[in-house]
C-alpha cells in the first residue's frame, strides 16, 4: 500500500498553512502544500515544509524524563515520573503552598490546541490556591497590544487588524513578515499581498533595519530604535495641525476622546522629534501627507514596537492613527476579524470584576512590580527564585517554553532554575531549559494530535476554520497522555491530591462545566445565560475536542445547540477537511466588537497618558553610540528548530550586523569575532557588515546559545551561536504594559580579532 496523505494546518506560526502530510509505515515520507486549502491555497515556507523532519528528530523526547542526583536526565515509565513530581512538588505546598509556585507559558501553547484548552486548568487552579503572577513571553512581545487592547476596545485579544486586501496605503512599523510570516496578523502568502499593495499603492516599512520586508516595500523609514512614538506622535501632530483628521460618519459617537488625544501631541513638533527618531522633520510631514492623502491608508505595527521602551504608547498611537485617518473599522483600513470560534480569553477574564479594567492589583514581592493581565515582566521570574525571604519561588511548572534562552537576563536565570526545589516541564526537549527539570512531561509531536486553532482567527485576514486530524498514533505507545491531561494532572494535584492520583477524566468534566457556569454568569458573551448542564449534554466526546465543540458552537456560525439547526458544529467541520471560508473582512463591526463600560472606543486612558512625561523626557535623551535590536530568520522559531537539520542549512546566521560606518569607527571586520557588551553582560560574536542596519545600531538574532551541557539537541548544539538575552538587561521596561525592551539596548563593540 501506498502512504497516506493527511491534511493538518501547520502548527509552527501564525499563518497556519495547510499541508498534505504522507505517511508510510508510522513515518512521514513528505510534507506538500494544500492548493485546496480554503485559506492558504498551497502557501507554505520551509518551516512547514520541514515538519516531517521535526516530528523524526531522534532527539524529540518520547517518554518521560526525570534528573537524578548527578545532574543527568534518564527516560522512566509515566508512573515513575509521576511519582517523581509528587516527591518534588509536594514538600514545596506543604510548607509554603500554592504561593510559592509559578508558571511559564510558552509561545507553542498558542499553537496547539491540547495546550490553548487546557493551560486554563493549571493556570486558574494554581490562581484559586494563592498563585501570585503567572510568566509568559508575552512581556517580550504583545503585553503592549493586550493592554491597549483592554483599554481601546474592551478585550485583551480584541483589535482590528490591516485590511491588506484593500488599503492601498500601508504604514508598517516594527514588523518583519518576510521572516516572521506575519504576527497578530494572519494572512496566508503576507508577502504577495504585500506586493499586491505596493502595485496598486503604497507599502511604506519603519524599521531600524532594511529587511527583507523593507526591501519590498516602497519606502523604508529608518528609525532609531525605540522612537517610534515621538514619530508617531509628530505625525499625529502634523495631520491634527493641517486638518487632516478625518471624521467620517461610521465614527461618529461611537469614538470617545479624539480630539483630546490630537492635542495631546501638541509638544511633538517634527522639528523635535527629528534628531532623536533619525528622520527628518520633512519627512514626517510627508509620511503624515501621504497617509492623509491616500483612499485607503492603514497602520500597523508588530513586536519591534512592542518589545521597546516605548511600546504601549506606540502601539496606541497606531490605534489613534488609524482613527484620525477615520480608517478604523472600514474595508481598506483597520478592521475586526471575525473569528468563527469564541473562546474565553476572548471575553473579559472573570477576575477582571469591575467595569474596564484595572491593573497593579497585586506586586511583585523583590522589586515591587505592578501585575499586568497577572504578569509580571517574565525578567522578574529570576530574581523571584534567587532572593531569599518569605514568598520566595520554590516550584516552576514550564510549559512549552525556553525562558532560560527567551527572557531578558537569561544568565541569571538559568542559574536561577537550578536552585529550585521542583521544576516540572511540560515540554518535547531536553534544551537550555528544561535540562533543570526534575521531570520533563514529553508533549506530543504536533502530528500526533487533532489541531485547531483558535487565537489567530482573530487576527486574520479571512473568517475560515480548519480541523487538523491527527496524520499519525502516539508514538511509542498510542495510550500515552496528552498534554491536556498532563495539565490537568498537575493542576489537579495542588490541592492535595498526590500526582499520581488525580482523576483526570473527573476533572476535566469539572474543569470543563465551571467553565461554561462561569461564564454564563457573566454578561456580554456567548455563553451568557446559557444552561451549563444543559450545554454540556450536548457537547461531543471529551477534552479539547469537546471544548472545540462549545467553540464551534457558540461561535458566529455555530448552531448555539439547535437554535441554528444549520449552524456549525465540530462534526461538520470535521467534514471538510480542506476548511470552510466563511467570510471575508468587513467594516462597520464596531457596535458588535467592542466591549468597553462604554461600549465605543475609549481612546484617552490615564493609564496610557501618564506615560507621555517619559516621553517626553525622550526627547532631550541623546541617542546612545550603538544600540542593539533583535531579529528572526524564516528558517529559525524562537529557540527551538534549531535541531531540524533541512533548516540549519546554509550559513551561519548568529551574526552581529553592524553598519559599515559603525564597524570603521570601532575597528571590527565582516567574518571576524568582536565582542559585544550592555550593562547585563558580554559575549563573543562573528561580525557580519552590511548597510541593512541603520548607522548606530547593531542586530543580533534570538534564540540561540546552545550547546549547554546536559542537553539533548545534537544539531543544534553543534551551531550553538550565542543567546542575545544574555545581554538584555531586566530593567529597561515600557511602564504601563511591563514589557522588557529588547530592542535600543545600549551596546559598546570591540574587535576581538584583526585582519592581518
Ligand atoms: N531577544 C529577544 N528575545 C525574545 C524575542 C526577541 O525577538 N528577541 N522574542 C520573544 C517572543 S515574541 C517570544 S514568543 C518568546 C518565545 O519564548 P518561549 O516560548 O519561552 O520560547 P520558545 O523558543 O518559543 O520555546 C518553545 C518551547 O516549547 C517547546 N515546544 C515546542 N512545541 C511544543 C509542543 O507542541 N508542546 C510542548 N509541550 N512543548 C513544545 C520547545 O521545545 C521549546 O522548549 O521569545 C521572546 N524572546
Ligand atoms: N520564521 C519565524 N517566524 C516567526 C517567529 C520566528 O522566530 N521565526 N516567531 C514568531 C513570533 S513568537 C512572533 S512574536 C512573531 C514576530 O513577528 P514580527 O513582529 O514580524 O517580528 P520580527 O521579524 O522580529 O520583526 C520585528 C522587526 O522590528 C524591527 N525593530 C526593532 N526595533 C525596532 C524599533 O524600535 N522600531 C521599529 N519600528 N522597528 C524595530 C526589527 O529590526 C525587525 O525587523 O513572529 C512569529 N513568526
Ligand atoms: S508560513 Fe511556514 S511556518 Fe508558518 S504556517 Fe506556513 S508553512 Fe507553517
Ligand atoms: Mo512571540
Amino acid at each position: 500500500m501506498g502512504p497516506v496523505e493527511h491534511l493538518v494546518t501547520c502548527p509552527l506560526c501564525e499563518a497556519m498553512c495547510g499541508l498534505r502530510v504522507q505517511v508510510l509505515d508510522g513515518h512521514v515520507t513528505g510534507v506538500r502544500p494544500n492548493k485546496d486549502d480554503v485559506w492558504s491555497a498551497g502557501h507554505i515556507c520551509p518551516k512547514g515544509a520541514s515538519i516531517g523532519h521535526l516530528h523524526e528528530d531522534p532527539d524529540r523526547l518520547r517518554r518521560p524524563m526525570v534528573r537524578r542526583p548527578d545532574g543527568r536526565h534518564v527516560e522512566v515509565s509515566w508512573d515513575d515520573a509521576y511519582a517523581e513530581a509528587e516527591r518534588v512538588l509536594r514538600p514545596v505546598l506543604d510548607t509554603d503552598g500554592i504561593r510559592a509556585l509559578t508558571v511559564y507559558i510558552g509561545n507553542p501553547v498558542a499553537h496547539n490546541s491540547d495546550l490553548a484548552t487546557y493551560i486554563g486548568s493549571l493556570l486558574g487552579f494554581a490562581q484559586a490556591g494563592g498563585m501570585q503572577g503567572y510568566y509568559s513571553p508575552g512581556t517580550v512581545d504583545q503585553w503592549p497590544l493586550n493592554v491597549v487592547s483592554c483599554l481601546l476596545f474592551g478585550g485583551m485579544w480584541n483589535s482590528p487588524i490591516p485590511d491588506l486586501y484593500g488599503t492601498d496605503h500601508l504604514m508598517m512599523l516594527g514588523a518583519n513578515p518576510s521572516a516572521s510570516q506575519g504576527s497578530m496578523l494572519s494572512a496566508p502568502d503576507i508577502m504577495g499581498l504585500l506586493k499586491e499593495i505596493t502595485k496598486r499603492g503604497t507599502v511604506v516599512v519603519v524599521d531600524p533595519r532594511r529587511t527583507g520586508t523593507a526591501e519590498r516595500a516602497t519606502e523604508w523609514v529608518p528609525v532609531h530604535p525605540g522612537t517610534d512614538a515621538l514619530l508617531l506622535f509628530a505625525i499625529l501632530r502634523t495631520l491634527g495641525e493641517n486638518g487632516w483628521v478625518r471624521k467620517p460618519d461610521h465614527l461618529r459617537d461611537r469614538v470617545l476622546g479624539l480630539d483630546e488625544t490630537v492635542a495631546l501631541a501638541d509638544p511633538f513638533t517634527p522639528e523635535r522629534v527629528a534628531s532623536v527618531t533619525g528622520i527628518s522633520a520633512e519627512t514626517i510631514r510627508r509620511l503624515a501627507h501621504d497617509l492623509a492623502h491616500a483612499r485607503n491608508p492603514v497602520l500597523y505595527s508588530r513586536i519591534g514596537t512592542c518589545a521597546q521602551e516605548f511600546g504601549t504608547l506606540t502601539t496606541w498611537l497606531v490605534f489613534v492613527i488609524n482613527t484620525a485617518l477615520g480608517a478604523l473599522d472600514r474595508v481598506g483600513g483597520a478592521v475586526f476579524a471575525k473569528p468563527p470560534v469564541w473562546v474565553p480569553m476572548f471575553g473579559k477574564p472573570p477576575d477582571q470584576d469591575g467595569e474596564g479594567y484595572t491593573f497593579g492589583r497585586f506586586r511583585s514581592r523583590v522589586r515591587g512590580a505592578p501585575e499586568v493581565l497577572s504578569c509580571f515582566p517574565v525578567g522578574c521570574l529570576a530574581e523571584e527564585i534567587d532572593t531569599p525571604g518569605d514568598g520566595r519561588i520554590r516550584a516552576l511548572i514550564t510549559v512549552a517554553g525556553n525562558p532560560a534562552v527567551s527572557v531578558p537576563g537569561s544568565g541569571r536565570l538559568s542559574r536561577a532554575l537550578g536552585t529550585l526545589d521542583a521544576m516540572i516541564s511540560i515540554d518535547n526537549a531536553l534544551n537550555e531549559t528544561t535540562r533543570h527539570a526534575n521531570v520533563i512531561f514529553p508533549g506530543l509531536s504536533p502530528l500526533e494530535h487533532p489541531h485547531i486553532d483558535d487565537l489567530y482567527w482573530m487576527y486574520s485576514v479571512a473568517s475560515c476554520i480548519k480541523y487538523s486530524e491527527a496524520a499519525l498514533e502516539p508514538q511509542p505507545e498510542p495510550g500515552r497522555p496528552h498534554e491536556w491531561e498532563l495539565l490537568l494532572r498537575l493542576g489537579g494535584s495542588l490541592f492535595g491530591t498526590p500526582v499520581p492520583d488525580v482523576d483526570v477524566a473527573t476533572l476535566d468534566d469539572l474543569y470543563t462545566a465551571g467553565m461554561i457556569a462561569t461564564f454564563a454568569g457573566l454578561p456580554n458573551n456567548p455563553l451568557t445565560g446559557l444552561d451549563a448542564a444543559r450545554v454540556m449534554a450536548q457537547l461531543d466526546g471529551r477534552g479539547p475536542e469537546r471544548l472545540a465543540d462549545l467553540s464551534i458552537r457558540v461561535g458566529p456560525w455555530g448552531d448555539r445547540f439547535g437554535e441554528r439547526p444549520d449552524g456549525l458544529t465540530l462534526a461538520e467541520v470535521k467534514r471538510h477537511p480542506n476548511g470552510l471560508r466563511l467570510a471575508e473582512l468587513a467594516g462597520g463591526r464596531l457596535d458588535e466588537t467592542v466591549m468597553t463600560p462604554s461600549g465605543k472606543v475609549e481612546l484617552l486612558h490615564a493609564h496610557i497618558t501618564d506615560d507621555i512625561p517619559r516621553l517626553i523626557a525622550r526627547m532631550d535623551r541623546p541617542n546612545a553610540d550603538l544600540v542593539m535590536t533583535s531579529r528572526r530568520h524564516l528558517r529559525s522559531n524562537n529557540s527551538w528548530l534549531h535541531n531540524v537539520p533541512t533548516l540549519m542549512k546554509g550559513r551561519d546566521r548568529c551574526t552581529l550586523l553592524i553598519h559599515p560606518v559603525d564597524a570603521a569607527r570601532v575597528g571590527v571586520v565582516d567574518g571576524l569575532l568582536a565582542e559585544v557588551s550592555t550593562s547585563e553582560g558580554a559575549l563573543t560574536v562573528t561580525v557580519e557588515v552590511s548597510d541593512e542596519v541603520t548607522p548606530g545600531v547593531v542586530s543580533l538574532p534570538h534564540g540561540w546559545g546552545h550547546g549547554q551541557a546536559g542537553t539533548q539537541l545534537r544539531i543544534a548544539n553543534a551551531h550553538p551561536g550565542v543567546n542575545n538575552n544574555l545581554l538584555n538587561p531586566t530593567d529597561i521596561i515600557d511602564v504601563p504594559s511591563n514589557t522588557h525592551a529588547i530592542n535600543g539596548i545600549g551596546c559598546r563593540v570591540r574587535p576581538l580579532e584583526a585582519r592581518i
